[in-house]
C-alpha cells in the first residue's frame, strides 16, 4: 500500500480513499476472517473483527456475516469469545506471545477444540452492533442479501445472546452492571495511563526470557509499551493459565480484577442491538427482559463510576478498592453506553470539546487523543497514552450520532477522514503532527473509512 515517504502530500477522492480501504481489507483477507494487520497483527482479534465486519458490509454483507461466524466457532463453553484465534500458518516468530505460550485448549476443558488455539482473555463487545449493522446494509441492497442476513442473524443470535451472559455473570458476579477484566489487553487499550495504578501494584514473579517480537514491525519502539509493561502482561497471563483459566480462582486471587467503564459501555449499547436482534430473529420473550435488565443494571452502574472531579466516567480497581481517576476518552463511557444523564452528557460534551480532548489547539486535527494531553501518563507517541485512534473516533462518532449531537458527528467524521487521506490506515496517529504511527494498513482504520464513506449524512468539511 501506501508508503509513509510519499504519503505525506497525498490526498484522494471519497472513491479512491474506498477503493484504497478495500485493498486493504483484501490484503489482510484470509477467507472467512481478517487479519488485523499484515505483519504486527497475522491473527484474527476479536474486537477487530467486529469493526471489520462494519466495514467490510460496504463491500460483502455474505462475507461480513462470515467474519462474525468464524469467530464466534471459536466461542468457549462459557459463552467468552476468545480475544485472539490464532492463525495456524503464521510464522512462529511474527506474534508473541503466540498460539504455543498460550496453548489454551490444554489449560482448560471450556475451551474450545484446537487447532486453532485461541487466548484466554477477552475483549470489549462490539460484535452485536457488528451483526445489526451488516443486517441493516444488506436490507438496504435488498433481495437474496436481506434474506441471507436474516438467516445470519438468526445464527449469531444464540451466540451473542450467551457472550453477554457471560459477561454478565461471570465477569460480574456483584450484579453490579459493570464487568470486570483480568488483564489490560482485554481492555483493547492496553497501555493506557488508566491501568498504570493497578499494574504497579502488582509483583512481578519468575519469568522466562521472551521475544518482543512487535518491536520488528514499527518504525521505533517507544510506539508500543515497554518491557516494564510486557513483564506485567506476560506474568498476568501466566498466573491466569496457573488458574486453569478458572473465572472463580481468578477472581479469588488474582492481583488485577477492575470494573473497566468503555468495556462496560460498548456492552450496554451492544445490549441494545441485542435486543433489535432478539426481534428481528423472533427471539422468546424471556429473552427479551433479561437484555433489557441488563441495560438497566448498566446504566445504575455507569452512574455510581461518575467522577464529577474529571466530569468523565472512571474505571474502578476491586482489588484497591478505588477508582482509578485518568482522564482518556475511556471517561467517555455514558455517551457510548448511551441513554444517561442528559446533565453528564452536557458535561461530557463540553469536555470533549476543551482543550483536555478535541478543543487542543495544538493538535493537527480537531480529534480526541486516546489520553489527554493534560494526563501526566500522556505521551503523544506511545500507543494507547496519547495517539489518536481512528477507530476509536468511529465509536465516538456513531455514539454522537445515536445521542442526536449531529454536528459534532458530522465534524468527528470529516477530520477523521481527512486524517486517513495520506492512504496510510495506520493503526494510530500523532495527534500534534498527524503522522501515522504502528502498523500501517491496519484493518480495523480501512473499514471504519469503509462505514463512514457509506454514511449518508454530509461531513464537515476540514
Ligand atoms: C493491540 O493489542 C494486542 C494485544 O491484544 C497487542 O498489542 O499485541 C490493541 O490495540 C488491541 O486493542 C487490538 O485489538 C490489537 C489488534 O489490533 O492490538
Amino acid at each position: 500500500m501506501q508508503t509513509r515517504a510519499s504519503s505525506r502530500e497525498m490526498s484522494a477522492t471519497p472513491e479512491q480513499l474506498a477503493a484504497r480501504a478495500g485493498r486493504v481489507l483484501r490484503l489482510n483477507d484470509m477467507g472467512d476472517w481478517t487479519r488485523a494487520a499484515p505483519n504486527l497483527y497475522p491473527h484474527q482479534w476479536s474486537w477487530d473483527s467486529a469493526f471489520i465486519a462494519i466495514g467490510l458490509a460496504h463491500l460483502d454483507t455474505r462475507r461480513a456475516a462470515k467474519e462474525l461466524l468464524a469467530l464466534f466457532s471459536h466461542q468457549w463453553r462459557t459463552g467468552k469469545i476468545p480475544h485472539i484465534v490464532f492463525n495456524p500458518e503464521a510464522p512462529p516468530e511474527s506474534y508473541f506471545p503466540g498460539a504455543e505460550h498460550w496453548a489454551c485448549a490444554s489449560t482448560s476443558s471450556d475451551a474450545p477444540p484446537a487447532p486453532p488455539y485461541t487466548s484466554c482473555l477477552c475483549q470489549p463487545p462490539v460484535h452485536a452492533i457488528a451483526a445489526l449493522r451488516v443486517w441493516e446494509v444488506a436490507q438496504r441492497n435488498g433481495g437474496e442479501e436481506a434474506i441471507a442476513a436474516q438467516a445470519f442473524l438468526q445464527e449469531a443470535y444464540p451466540s451473542l445472546l450467551r457472550w453477554h451472559r457471560y459477561l454478565l455473570t461471570y465477569r460480574d458476579p456483584e450484579g453490579s452492571g459493570l464487568v470486570t477484566i483480568y488483564h489490560p489487553w482485554e481492555s483493547g487499550t492496553d497501555n493506557s495511563p488508566r491501568w498504570d495504578t493497578a499494574l504497579a501494584a502488582v509483583e512481578v514473579g519468575d519469568l522466562a526470557p521472551y521475544p518482543r517480537h512487535d518491536l520488528q514491525h514499527v518504525a521505533n519502539a517507544s510506539q508500543r509499551p515497554t518491557d516494564a509493561d510486557y513483564d506485567r502482561y506476560l506474568w498476568l497471563v501466566k498466573l491466569i493459565k496457573n488458574a486453569g483459566c478458572d473465572e472463580m480462582s481468578i477472581y479469588r486471587y488474582h492481583p488485577f480484577l477492575v470494573k473497566d467503564v468503555l468495556f462496560s459501555a460498548i456492552l450496554m449499547a451492544a445490549n441494545e442491538a441485542l435486543l433489535e436482534i432478539a426481534e428481528i430473529a423472533d427471539a422468546p420473550e424471556e429473552d427479551r427482559t433479561t437484555v433489557r435488565n441488563w441495560i438497566e443494571r448498566g446504566r445504575k452502574g455507569l452512574e455510581v463510576r461518575w467522577n464529577p472531579d474529571l466530569s468523565l466516567c472512571s474505571d474502578y480497581d476491586l482489588r484497591a478498592e478505588r477508582p482509578l481517576s485518568a482522564c482518556t476518552i475511556a471517561g467517555f463511557a455514558p455517551l457510548i453506553a448511551g441513554g444517561g444523564r442528559s446533565d453528564h452528557l452536557g458535561d461530557l460534551l463540553r469536555i470533549f470539546d476543551s482543550r483536555a480532548f478535541a478543543g487542543n489547539p495544538d493538535l493537527r486535527w480537531p480529534l480526541p487523543p486516546s489520553t489527554s494531553p493534560g494526563e501526566s501518563g500522556f505521551q503523544p507517541r506511545s500507543y494507547w497514552r496519547g495517539p489518536v485512534w481512528p477507530v476509536m473516533n468511529w465509536l465516538l462518532w456513531w455514539s454522537l450520532k445515536r445521542s442526536g449531537e449531529k454536528k459534532r458527528a458530522a465534524r468527528l467524521k470529516g477530520y477523521s477522514l481527512a486524517q486517513l487521506l495520506d492512504g496510510c490506515f495506520g493503526e494510530y496517529y500523532e495527534p500534534f503532527t498527524g503522522e501515522a504511527l504502528g502498523s500501517d494498513d491496519q484493518s480495523w482504520t480501512a473499514a471504519v473509512a469503509l462505514d463512514w464513506l457509506a454514511d449518508e449524512e454530509v461531513a464537515e468539511k476540514p
